[in-house]
């Protein structure tokens, strides 16, 4: 523990914690933020990593970084490291990333490519499935192979997308069908041919959902991310209160273009709260995607696109992550934490695989805007991490029009945590 770790203990037992943090729930106002020891106090991040963690689906990251058999990545989930990895039929699985024998963990890079998966303290050998092969020749001759393959998480995949599940089932919430739609949304995209053309990791000092809520409104945005919003159009849906009649019109002449070739654009959500939601929203007029000047980043567009102009398809996967698919490129967000005040912010750009690096796109003007934004919303979270510490912090008012995406977040968030605390 830190010293602010220290600073925020406020309970004997995780037992007083976890009665304390329903009741801060049972009680807090639905439009203010929460009380500070949710966003700083360590009891309460443990809990936040059992019950919503190491229970709920979390994003991890895209089938096409894994493309051929026997490519893994790793990501840690707390301290729960998880494999996701290729196996020779093509499906990909996930398992926890630690050994059968003594629990070291068996992959040590981030990503990388395996014949069979070698624990590297005493060589036991599991294949591409977690089955376990291979103990050596000094296991007493009851040792049973079958009861010590690797541990699976759960792991589903659509669009692209993989998520993973480190509970023991699996919630439903509507998962399925929003899956369902990821495949029909990214139909267009072709992931499985498109490559990783850059990455970030970011390691920022603010709880994951002060990330989240920084992610769920723009009302800071015209404060903050100059470069943004030399192509963003804050309005996530034409539902939206806000939205001007020129908006309207726009995004009305856009999604004509949009249907007359097939590309899916509607605003669908699943689950409570609208934990999952996706919808196409135009970019600013005349620009094509999201680069400083508006102009294409890449080349060669994804998949089977023709209009450079597609805006940029949101999608939502609370509690972890947030998109953002345009013609040419696409970016993927992904949100760890790692204790009470600190998490891991990751950042996937996603190209053609046949686009050339230096000859299609150029990866500075790739990444730049949303390297820049990240960095105004690290510092954001950052600072709004300081401010909670305080013993002058006390919960204030979100607005109703510009941080509804807050409020949904933090109703699917006191939801979750009742649901499974109570299943207990
Ligand atoms: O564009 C995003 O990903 C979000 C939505 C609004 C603020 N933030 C920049
Ligand atoms: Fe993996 Fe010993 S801990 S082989
Ligand atoms: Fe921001």
């Amino acid at each position: 523990m830190n010293q602010n770790d220290l600073l925020n203990v406020r309970h004997a037992t995780l037992d007083e914690a976890r009665t304390d943090m329903l009741s801060a729930l049972d009680k807090r106002l639905k439009n203010h933020s929460l009380e500070a020891a949710l966003y700083n106090d360590p009891h309460m991040f443990r809990i936040d990593m059992e019950e919503v963690f190491q229970k709920e689906w979390l994003f991890v990251g895209m089938t096409s970084e894994i493309p051929k058999k026997g490519d893994y990545f790793t990501v840690e989930v707390g301290q729960n490291p998880v494999l996701v990895l290729r196996d020779a039929d093509g499906n990909i699985n996930a398992f926890h990333n630690t050994c059968r024998h003594r629990g070291s963990i068996i992959c040590s890079e981030h990503r990388g490519k395996v014949a069979n998966l070698v624990c590297p303290y005493h060589q036991w050998t599991y294949d591409l499935k977690g089955k376990l092969l291979f103990a050596g020749t000094e296991m007493n001759e009851n040792f049973d192979k079958t009861q010590h393959g690797l541990k699976p998480a759960h792991c589903k995949n659509a669009g692209g997308f993989i998520f993973v599940c480190l509970g023991e089932t699996a919630p439903n919430d509507q998962f399925d069908e929003f899956l369902a739609s990821l495949d029909e949304y990214m139909e267009p995209y072709d992931v499985e041919n498109t490559k990783l053309a850059a990455e970030s990791t970011m390691y920022e000092r603010a709880n994951w959902k002060l990330v989240l809520e920084n992610n769920r409104e723009c009302y800071h945005c015209a404060g903050s991310h100059p470069e943004l919003l030399n192509t963003l159009l804050e309005w996530d849906d034409t539902n939206d209160p806000r939205a001007p009649q020129d908006f309207l019109d726009h995004y009305t002449a856009q999604a004509a273009k949009w249907d007359a070739e097939g590309i899916p654009h509607q605003h669908k959500s699943f689950g409570s709260s609208q934990r999952n939601r996706m919808v196409r929203m135009p970019l600013k007029k005349n620009t094509k995607v999201m680069t400083m000047d508006g102009s294409a980043a890449c080349q060669k567009m994804l998949g089977r696109v023709k209009n450079p102009e597609l805006g940029s398809m949101r999608i939502l996967h609370l509690p972890n992550s947030w998109n953002h698919m345009q013609s040419d490129h696409f970016i993927v967000f992904r949100v760890l934490p790692v204790s009470a005040q600190e998490s891991i912010v990751t950042t996937k750009w996603f190209v053609h695989k046949d686009a050339v690096e230096g000859v299609d796109y150029e990866p500075e003007k790739l990444r730049h805007v949303w390297d820049a934004t990240n960095e105004q919303d690290k510092v954001l979270g950052e600072r709004n991490q300081l401010g909670i510490n305080s013993i002058g912090y006390q919960s204030g008012p979100y607005s109703e029009t510009y941080e509804f995406g807050i409020i949904n977040f933090l109703e699917w968030y006191a939801n979750t945590i009742k649901k499974n605390l109570v299943a207990r």
